[in-house]
């Protein structure tokens, strides 16, 4: 016995239709949700940065002079992924010994001298770059730098 069935052209535009519009959607998907993912989950770029330790004087009207050392650049831009690499370089200052808040980083800048350290930015906020011996305006700070994650 032969099964006969009878489809309606009507229903068949429509089952075109959504089939076009699933195959249309998952490209979209694949094309610009696997770049929006990477968008917001970093690039994994490279970047490197030299920061020199230097230091600034300054003579007060009673003829005391105060100075304050500082990072040179004091504020780095990374994006969220990234393989930063930090290299350190001592111009002014005996030695710095230093951590980076919230990256659980710790290390010695000493003049003369270049101290490297790299992590991947993998996430967003500011981190600060701390030099624990000149830590405020009573021990020459406060030496302090920003690393900007967005
Ligand atoms: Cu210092």
């Amino acid at each position: 016995m032969k099964q006969v069935y009878i489809i309606k052209r009507s229903r068949v535009l429509i089952t075109l239709l959504v089939l076009c519009g699933l195959i249309g959607g998952y490209y979209v998907f694949q094309h610009y949700g696997t770049s929006m993912a990477a968008s917001s989950g970093g690039s994994g770029a490279k970047k490197e940065f030299t920061i020199i330790t230097t230091e600034f004087k300054a003579k007060m009207d009673d003829g005391k002079t105060i100075e304050v050392y500082r990072w040179d650049p004091g504020v780095l831009f990374v994006e969220k992924g990234d393989h930063v690499t930090l290299k350190f370089y001592g111009v002014h200052g005996a030695f710095h010994p230093f951590e980076i808040k919230g990256l659980d980083i710790k290390g010695e800048v000493k003049k003369g001298r270049e101290t490297e350290v790299s992590f991947i930015a993998d996430k967003e906020g500011t981190f600060e770059i701390v030099c624990t011996s000149h830590s405020d305006h009573s021990q020459n700070g406060p030496m302090v730098g920003y690393i900007i994650v967005d």
